[in-house]
């Protein structure tokens, strides 16, 4: 018998409309971890991986000998390759599997399964080794309703959405020979610790990787480290981490195994990590000296809105202290919210620079729709204010939101105003030459996606034209006409089979 032909596949971004962070540059390392993972359980099994970040393209793949098609995706990376997703969809063999996974195919299964057999809501690995076990023709044969985490179309034609699991293993490390066609890597990323035990109201990272903090064993992670090191070249890893420092005893030890390393580290935290310096400073001589913080804003009415669970009169001293002991820290800031009219973002973006934060992300406030019908998860923009369906969806640089007090373009232009006003103060604040050194190249990176921004804010004047009044204010019953019209369909067809209003099934999920 021949072996099992299996290519796993990346989606990427669209050429229009690139990321602001640099950082957004490097691959996404959710489907090196499921390739991984499938590749040491079937030793026998040959995979080829697609890198569509790197140029690759699933056409120029041999399509049609793949028993298995394993795809991943951002909401941005789908929207921007329907095109690829159909070629996949006509030359793969009928009797080959495909799965969808990643954020998109978690938040919106309805969709992933119009190119995808079966599409996983959460963490990928077992799901799909059990898939690929009960492979048949046509997709997978027989009941596979006991296998957690997963969505498909019924024989009844419905959406079925199996339990939810978080599983205890996360010690899957990734295979280097996968990023043997990488170019030369800014950071190279990798995952350490799953989970986050908060749970702020626009997250959807608790929902795919839960609330549980598991980690990989230390000796895995330095292994891991050394063979991506070896592998590639690159010597500076983006720790994908929800949120890294949560277990104080583990950060000591990661950073004592890798203390001997030339290796530096950016990794997820909150601003609570400041309060901890003896902690911070010994991470830091392990390479660990930048951070991505859930600053989110400096506006405690704001801050309250997300449920975030700090102190904001204590925000602007701690990223002080970061900055003072020359940590560098990244920061997304979440605009959108009714309360932030243009002077409040105005505000947001000075204080950002007088906080000493080095490389801020403005972006706007965003959310899939039928999250509570699908899984019972908490929305903060209803679905008819939800711009879908478009290469910008969901992502978060780009306004895919119909805010009520101003027009969308409006607050996409006064996103791309905050670098600006960011950049002003941040260089008359800023005195260390190696920091305004970052500052530099942070704004080059902003102006290279500007076009992006000023692109779509042609796209959103066209797209919102009949929906805001002269004054700029939304007319709502107009918007819920037509979103009805386009898509009550589909959410009368998920209320069908969508297990939101199960109490034990929403419970599990949140976890
Ligand atoms: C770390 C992170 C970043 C980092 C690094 C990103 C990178 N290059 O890897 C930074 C800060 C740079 C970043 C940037 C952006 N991010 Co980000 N990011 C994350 C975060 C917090 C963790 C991602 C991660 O790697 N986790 C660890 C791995 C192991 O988990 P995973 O990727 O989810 O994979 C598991 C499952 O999803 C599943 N799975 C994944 N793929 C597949 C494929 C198959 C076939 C199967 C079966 C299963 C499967 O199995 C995996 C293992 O169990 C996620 C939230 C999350 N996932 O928890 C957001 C998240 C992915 N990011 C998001 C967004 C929007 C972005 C940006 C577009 C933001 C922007 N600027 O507009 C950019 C895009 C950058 C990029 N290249 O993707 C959104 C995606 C929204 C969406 N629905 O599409 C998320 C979900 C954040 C959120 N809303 O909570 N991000
Ligand atoms: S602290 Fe970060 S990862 Fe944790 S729930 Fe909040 S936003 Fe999500």
């Amino acid at each position: 018998m021949s072996a099992l032909k299996i290519l796993a596949i990346q989606l990427g971004f669209h050429p229009d409309y690139p990321d602001v962070s640099t950082l957004a540059t490097t691959y996404n390392d959710g489907i090196y971890y499921v390739a991984s993972f499938v590749a040491d359980q079937l030793p026998e099994a040959q995979l080829d991986m697609c890198q569509m970040f790197w140029g690759e393209n699933p056409a120029d793949f041999p399509l049609e000998s793949y028993d298995v098609i394993l795809v991943s995706a951002l909401a941005t990376h789908f929207w921007s390759n329907i095109p690829t997703l159909e070629t996949i969809a006509r030359r793969r063999r009928k009797d080959s599997l495909m799965i969808m996974g990643g954020p998109h195919a978690a938040f919106a299964p309805h969709e992933a399964l119009k190119y995808a057999d079966v599409a996983v809501i959460g963490e990928g690995e077992l799901p799909t080794l059990e898939l690929i076990a009960r492979r048949a023709v046509g997709g997978v044969g027989g009941p596979i309703d006991d296998i957690p985490n997963i969505a498909w179309i019924g024989d009844d034609g419905r959406l079925a959405i199996s339990d939810v699991k978080r599983f205890e293993k996360v010690s899957t490390a990734i295979r280097p020979e996968l990023l043997a066609r990488a170019p030369r890597l800014h950071w190279a990323t990798v995952s350490m610790s799953r989970g986050c035990p908060f749970d702020c109201s626009f997250c959807y990272a608790i929902r795919l990787l839960g609330r549980r903090f598991r980690t990989k064993t230390v000796p895995d992670i330095v292994a891991e480290l050394d063979g991506i090191h070896a592998q590639t070249g690159c010597t500076r890893f983006y720790v994908t981490d929800l949120n890294f420092t949560t277990r104080r005893d583990f950060c000591h030890q990661v950073a004592q195994a890798v203390r001997d390393r030339p290796y530096k580290f950016i990794s997820m935290s909150r601003i609570n990590h400041a309060d901890d310096m003896d902690l911070v400073l010994e991470m830091k001589a392990s390479g660990f000296d930048e951070y991505c913080l859930g600053v989110e804003s400096e506006d405690p009415g704001v801050l309250r809105a997300f449920n975030k669970k700090v102190d904001a009169s204590e925000q602007t001293e701690r990223l002080w202290r970061f900055a003072e002991n020359d940590v560098y820290i990244h920061s997304a800031i979440i605009f959108g919210l009714e309360a932030q009219d243009q002077g409040a973002i105005r505000r947001t973006a000075r204080w950002c620079a007088d906080a000493r934060i080095v490389h801020p992300t403005f972006v706007c406030l965003a959310e899939y729709p039928f999250q509570n019908l699908l899984f019972g998860a908490r929305q903060d923009i209803e679905d008819h204010r939800i711009i879908m369906e478009v290469p910008t969806y969901q992502h978060y640089s780009f306004v895919g939101i119909f805010p009520r007090h101003m027009r969308p373009s409006d607050l996409q232009r006064a996103i791309l105003d905050s670098y600006d006003v960011f950049f002003e103060r941040a260089f008359e604040v800023e005195t260390r030459p190696q920091r305004r050194m970052r500052l530099k190249s942070y704004q080059r990176s902003v102006a290279q996606s500007r076009g992006g921004m000023e692109r779509h804010i042609g796209f959103l004047e066209n797209l919102e034209t009949p929906y805001y009044t002269r004054e700029g204010t939304l007319k709502e019953d107009l918007l819920l006409g037509d979103f009805e019209a386009r898509h009550g369909a589909t959410r009368d067809w998920l209320a069908q089979s969508a297990r939101g209003a199960e109490p034990a099934f929403a419970k599990a999920y949140a976890r």
